[in-house]
C-alpha cells in the first residue's frame, strides 16, 4: 500500500470530528456535507473488496427517497447483489476511523478479509441526480485509485442500472452487455416480444403516467423511448425541470402519505405510477369517478407477478416441477398474505426488513417472489429453472406449453433479476395487465387492504429497540411487547409491530386494524408506548 498516497488524500477528505455513521439497511446515509470522508472511504472498501473476490465491485452514490439534501453510499457486489453482510462491518469501521488510523483499519481488513493488496481491483461507479453526487463519486474515484484500482464512472445511472452493469461484467456478458444501451435493447426486446404473445397485441396502445420524483428515472426513461414502437406511451412526469427531488412526489411519499404525488393531473381511472429518487422502487395508483384515491403497493405488485407466474408455470410444470414462493416483510399488508397463501396457494415467507433479506431468502425457490410494500422488489429465477425454461421453448412440440414457456423466458429477461428496478418492474406489470387484458381497477380488486398507518418518531436512542421474528416482536427495552400486545388486543383484525429504521434516525411503528381510525388510533398509542 501507498502511505504517503493514503495520507495525502485522506487528508483531502478529511473526516468531521465527532461524526459517527453506520452502514445501514442501504449502506450511508446522511447530510451530504457530511458524507466527503465516508464515500472516499468507500472508494478504499470497493477497492478492498474487488481484490478479495476478483471481480468488479459496484458503488453507488445516491440516497434514494431522502430529501435532496441528503446523500448516500452504498456497495454491490460481483452478482449484481447488495455488499455482503461480513463486510457491512469493515465498512463502518472505515468509515468511522480517525485520520491517522485509517492505514491501520486497512491493514486490519486485508488480514481479517485475507484482501491481497498486489491483486487488480476494478470498481464500477454510478450516481443520481442529487447536486451533490457529482463532487462526491470524484471522491470515490480518489479513494478507489489510492489503492491502484481500476474505474467506470458510468455517471447518471439509477441505482439498479449500476446492479445490471455489475452482473454483466462479471458474467461476461451472461447476463447482457455492461452498457445502457445493452440495458435498453433487453428490457425493450423481451417486454415487446411478450406483448406481441397478447391476443389483442394489435391494438396494444396502452397510456401510463409516470411520477419520476424529479429524479434520475426521467432521464432514463427519455433515453430509453428510442427503443420502444410508437404504441408505447409513457408520459413523464416530475421529470426534475422544476421542482426538487423527493419533493411532495415520488414512491415513498404516495406510499407513506396515501395520495397522490403534486405536479401530476390525474384524471379518474387513469392508470399512474410513482418511482423513487434512484428508480429502484415503485408504486401504481388511480382516482375513481367518485374522486377517491386508489394505492396499489409493492404487496399487490407481488400478488399480480404470482398470479401470471403461478397460471404459466402450470402449464409447463407438468413436465418439470418447479417450486414458488413469495417474500415479504412484516410491513406487508395482512389481506395481501391472506391472499396469497389463501386463495392464491402459494408459500409466503417473512423477513427482516431491506433487500438483501429478501432476496437471500427468495434465492432459495426456483421462482421467488420478493416485494417490500413500498414497491421495491423483484422475481429471481434458479439457474435450473432457467435452463429447463430455455430449453422448453426450443424443444416443447405442444404449443401451448411451448408459448408458455416462451412468455417466462421473455419475462426471465425482462425482470432486473440483481436488484429491485422501477424501469423493469413497470415493463412487467405494463406486460401483464395487457396480456391478462387486465384493468387497474380489476387489479385492484383482488383484494382489499386492511386500513394501515405507518408512523415515524424520534427517540433519544433508537438502537434501545431490538426485536424478533422478523422484526414483529420487540425484545427489549423491557416492558414494550407487552404493552404492544394489550393495545392489538381491542381492535379487531389487528396488529402493530415497531422497529429501529436502518435509514434515518427514528422508530418506525406499524398499525393494522379493521378500519382507518382504529388503524389511526392503534399507531398512535403504539408511539405513545415507545417512549
Ligand atoms: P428503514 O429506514 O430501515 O425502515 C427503509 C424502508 C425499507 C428499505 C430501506 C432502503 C420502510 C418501512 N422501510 O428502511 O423497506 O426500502 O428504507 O431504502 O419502507
Ligand atoms: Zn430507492
Amino acid at each position: 500500500m501507498d502511505s504517503e498516497a493514503l495520507r495525502k488524500f485522506s487528508a483531502l477528505h478529511p473526516r468531521p470530528a465527532g461524526l459517527t455513521l453506520h452502514y445501514g439497511t442501504a449502506g450511508f446515509r446522511s447530510a451530504a456535507q457530511h458524507l466527503d470522508h465516508v464515500v472516499f472511504r468507500m472508494g478504499l472498501l470497493a477497492a478492498l473488496r474487488s481484490k478479495a473476490v476478483t471481480a468488479t465491485i459496484g458503488i453507488m452514490v445516491t440516497a434514494s427517497h431522502n430529501p435532496e439534501e441528503d446523500n448516500g453510499v452504498k456497495l454491490v457486489d460481483p452478482l449484481g447483489e447488495m455488499l455482503h453482510p461480513s463486510w457491512e462491518e469493515y465498512a463502518t469501521q472505515l468509515a468511522n476511523a480517525e485520520e491517522q488510523e485509517l492505514e491501520k483499519v486497512v491493514t486490519e481488513i486485508c488480514q481479517k478479509a485475507a484482501v491481497n493488496l498486489h491483486k487488480d481491483a476494478s470498481v464500477f461507479i454510478g450516481r443520481d441526480t442529487r447536486p451533490s453526487s457529482k463532487k462526491l463519486s470524484q471522491s470515490v474515484i480518489d479513494g478507489i485509485q489510492v489503492l491502484g484500482g481500476q474505474y467506470h464512472d458510468y455517471g447518471l445511472v439509477t441505482t439498479p442500472q449500476l446492479h445490471y452493469m455489475v452482473c454483466c461484467q462479471n458474467t461476461q456478458g451472461q447476463y447482457g452487455k455492461a452498457t445502457l444501451e445493452g440495458y435498453y435493447e433487453k428490457l425493450s426486446k423481451a417486454f415487446m416480444e411478450l406483448i406481441k404473445q397478447s391476443h389483442c397485441s394489435g391494438e396494444f396502445q396502452r397510456h401510463l403516467k409516470i411520477d419520476c420524483a424529479n429524479g434520475i428515472g426521467a432521464l432514463k426513461l427519455s433515453e430509453m423511448k428510442p427503443y420502444f414502437p410508437q404504441e408505447v406511451v409513457f408520459h413523464i412526469y416530475n421529470d426534475g425541470t422544476k421542482e426538487k427531488l423527493n419533493h411532495l412526489c415520488g414512491a415513498d411519499f404516495v406510499k407513506v402519505h396515501q395520495k397522490p404525488p403534486g405536479g401530476l393531473d390525474m384524471k379518474p381511472n387513469e392508470r399512474c405510477c410513482s418511482f423513487d429518487g434512484d428508480a429502484d422502487r415503485i408504486v401504481y395508483y388511480y382516482k375513481d369517478t367518485a374522486g377517491h384515491f386508489h394505492l396499489i403497493d409493492g404487496d399487490k405488485i407481488a400478488t399480480l407477478i404470482s398470479i401470471f407466474l403461478k397460471e404459466l408455470l402450470a402449464k409447463v410444470t407438468l413436465t418439470y416441477e418447479m417450486n414458488m414462493a413469495v417474500v415479504q416483510t412484516a410491513y406487508a399488508n395482512g389481506n395481501s398474505t391472506r391472499y396469497l397463501q389463501e386463495t392464491l396457494k402459494v408459500p409466503v415467507h417473512c423477513v427482516k426488513t431491506g433487500v438483501k433479506h429478501l432476496h437471500h431468502k427468495a434465492q432459495e425457490f426456483d421462482v421467488g417472489v420478493y416485494f417490500e410494500a413500498n414497491g421495491h422488489g423483484t422475481v429471481l429465477f434458479s439457474k435450473a429453472a432457467e435452463t429447463k425454461i430455455r430449453q422448453l421453448v426450443k424443444e416443447e412440440k405442444d404449443n401451448e406449453k411451448r408459448e408458455a414457456a416462451k412468455m417466462l423466458e421473455n419475462m426471465i429477461d425482462l425482470i432486473n433479476q440483481t436488484v429491485g428496478d422501477a424501469v423493469s418492474d413497470m415493463l412487467v406489470i405494463e406486460a401483464i395487465l395487457a396480456l391478462k387484458g387486465l384493468s387497474v381497477q380489476h387489479w385492484d380488486a383482488l383484494y382489499a387492504d386492511l386500513p394501515n398507518r405507518l408512523l415515524k418518531v424520534q427517540v433519544a436512542d433508537r438502537r434501545v429497540i431490538d426485536t424478533t421474528d422478523a422484526e414483529r416482536r420487540a425484545l427489549t427495552p423491557p416492558g414494550l411487547q407487552e404493552k404492544i400486545d394489550a393495545l392489538v388486543q381491542k381492535y379487531r383484525l389487528a396488529r402493530a409491530f415497531v422497529r429501529p429504521s436502518g435509514t434515518e434516525d427514528v422508530v418506525r411503528i406499524y398499525a393494522e386494524a379493521d378500519t382507518q381510525e382504529n388503524a389511526d388510533a392503534l399507531a398512535h398509542e403504539v408511539s405513545l408506548a415507545v417512549f
